[in-house]
């Protein structure tokens, strides 16, 4: 008998619709990484042996851990979804897993972490999300391969110790604590695997791991049985919900076999995604909300990171940084939540993001009083500061007029030209 396939449940399926209309998220990198404070890959990097990493684990005492400080200085920069590292690459579980010792339950904290930062992030109205890591360099069974901390023992060690080493266990592992994370914390929103390496052309690894290591088709269905409406990022090797580029911005709305898809860039404040005490690269509020704009206007989210020290707070430039992109937020968010791309083509430094009939251009250079806008002739109705709602008047170029005959300038038909205040607002990006 012939049986016709069960359709794949891999295939992406209809997106929520909070993710695209939020926009915005805080990603939060804590782990055992934060005690060293030199990046989350320092295992990694300074090839620290399992039984020398554990010591940070005895050492995990973190005395002002309060998500909902968190979660409140992600609320006032106006993030609408909050993404936890349950587990990161160091193998370290923030959660009680029935699955391991190496846990938060486990140290001096001596408790469930991710059982107080769901309810903390509920309680300040906010979608939780989980990051999963797939990489694993403190199981026994994650076999050595050219991303691990041991990556440069010999030929013969590495292949001795990978002869114990057995994937299909570790892979149980996972679908495990996968599990555990989508039954026992109630509704979670979004989660985000990180990261298959197999099919990474830009930097080919030996040993690299991709689907057929996670079991990536059996997980995603899981999941989504567990969580029905979950939305699942991109990094299982196989189509996800979302492309999500990191610490890059896309040029356009980005696309997959010609379509386009629902995408989001997971950006650091600093460089590092762990608590890094030495690292002073900071961007600032302003370049933040830019990229906040630029993807928008793109049809993308931003999904900006923060990582608390090891006891367990925001660093203070983590706060301010917060708290002035709230401040922007505050007057502009009509322009980000539930907005997109524009069929407009914007001018110059600018950006336009549109939702419904308003359009919103973003000044990234502020021009001296007028800003000429190609296409929008005889298309506005009104036009007006964003963050004061003062007028702002305009003068058009019909699109059947000849150029060079209004007294403006040089503009072709079609334009319309703005006068704005010469000085720039203090926050203000105009909307029209
Ligand atoms: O969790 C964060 C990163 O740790 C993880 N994904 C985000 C969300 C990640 N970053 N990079 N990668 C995964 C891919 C590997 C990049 C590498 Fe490297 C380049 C590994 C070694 C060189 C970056 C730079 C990490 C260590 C040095």
């Amino acid at each position: 008998m012939t049986i016709t396939p069960e359709p794949t449940t891999t295939t992406a399926t209809p997106l929520p619709a909070w993710f695209r209309h939020d926009r915005f998220g805080m990603f939060v990198h804590w782990g055992l990484y934060a005690l060293p404070a030199r990046h989350e890959w320092v295992m990694n990097e300074e090839r620290i042996p399992t039984d020398q990493y554990e010591k940070y684990a005895r050492y995990f005492e973190p005395d002002l851990y309060d998500p909902r400080a968190w979660a409140r200085s992600a609320r006032e920069a106006g993030a609408k979804y909050i993404v936890l590292t349950a587990k990161h690459h160091e193998g370290f579980c923030l959660w009680d897993s029935a699955l391991t010792d190496y846990t938060s339950v486990h140290t001096p904290a001596g408790r469930d972490l991710v059982r107080e930062f769901v309810n903390a992030v509920r309680e300040e109205g906010l979608r939780v999300g989980f990051y999963y890591s797939l990489l694993d360099w403190h199981h026994p069974d994650f076999t050595i391969d050219g991303h691990h901390p041991r990556r440069d023992d010999s030929t013969e060690e590495i292949e001795a110790l990978n002869a114990g080493r057995d994937m299909s266990r570790y892979r149980e592992y996972l679908h495990g604590q996968v599990r555990e994370l989508l039954t026992n914390y109630g509704q979670v929103d979004y989660l985000f695997f990180d990261f298959s390496y197999e099919n990474d052309h830009h930097q080919p690894v030996w040993g690299a791991k991709g689907a057929s290591d996670w079991g990536s088709e059996e997980l995603m269905a899981m999941a989504r049985e567990l969580q029905p409406g979950i939305v699942i990022n991109d990094r299982l090797d196989i189509p996800g919900d979302v492309v999500t580029p990191e610490q890059y911005q896309p040029d356009r709305p980005m696309e997959v076999n010609g379509r386009e898809v629902a995408w989001e860039a997971c950006q650091t404040i600093n460089g590092s995604w762990g608590y890094f005490r030495d690292n002073s690269n900071n961007k600032s509020a302003d370049l933040l909300v830019r990229m906040l704009v630029d993807g928008v206007s793109k049809n993308g989210n931003l999904l900006l990171n923060v990582g608390p020290t090891g006891r367990g707070n925001l660093d203070p430039v983590a706060v301010r940084t917060l708290s002035e992109i709230g401040d922007w937020m505050t007057l502009h968010s009509r322009s980000i939540y539930g907005a997109g791309a524009s069929a407009f083509q914007a001018p110059a430094d600018t950006r336009y993001t549109q939702r419904g009939n308003r359009l919103y251009l973003h000044l990234f250079a502020w021009p001296f009083e007028h800003i000429h806008l190609p296409g929008l002739a005889g298309k506005v109705e009104y036009a007006q500061m964003l963050n004061d709602a003062s007028e702002l008047t305009f003068r058009e170029i019909a699109p059947d007029l000849q150029a060079f005959n209004t007294g403006m300038g040089g503009q072709p038909a079609g334009t319309l030209t703005l006068t704005l205040p010469v000085v720039r607002p203090n926050v203000a990006v105009p909307v029209i």
